[in-house]
């Protein structure tokens, strides 16, 4: 036999191989989803209106009136959430966003939060 150690049912008692070797019993585990973070936007004096809706709708699938409205979500409030995803796509997405604004020499801000729990 490849391996003779099987493992155990739920709640029996600790066994030993063929080498005396130990077989821990089974611990139930469970697969948490992924943690969520928000990508939220910045106001500044600088960014003009019409960019901001094209990285809104670019990077984060809305529709341009969505995206205009969270627009000026920004405009009036400060900033507003843009998208919520697992952290390594939010980052990215931040990343991304950040580079477009330099390279367009924009002082548009981004940052990555924790989604509150639901
Ligand atoms: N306040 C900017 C302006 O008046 C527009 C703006 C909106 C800038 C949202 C950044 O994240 C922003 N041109």
């Amino acid at each position: 036999m490849a391996n003779p150690k099987q493992p155990s049912p739920p709640n029996s008692p600790p066994q030993t191989g063929g080498d005396d070797a130990l077989v821990l019993d089974r611990v139930a585990q469970r697969v948490q989803p992924p943690s969520l973070f928000q990508v939220v936007l910045l106001n500044d004096d600088f960014t003009p209106m019409e960019f901001v809706v094209f990285v809104i709708q670019e990077y984060f699938n809305k529709d341009r009136d969505t995206a205009t409205q969270i627009m000026l979500k920004i405009h009036l409030e400060g900033k507003a959430v843009c998208g919520v995803f697992p952290r390594d796509i939010a980052n990215t997405k931040a990343e991304q966003v950040s580079a477009q604004a330099r390279d367009a020499g924009h002082p548009l801000q981004c940052v990555v939060e924790p989604a509150p729990e639901l």
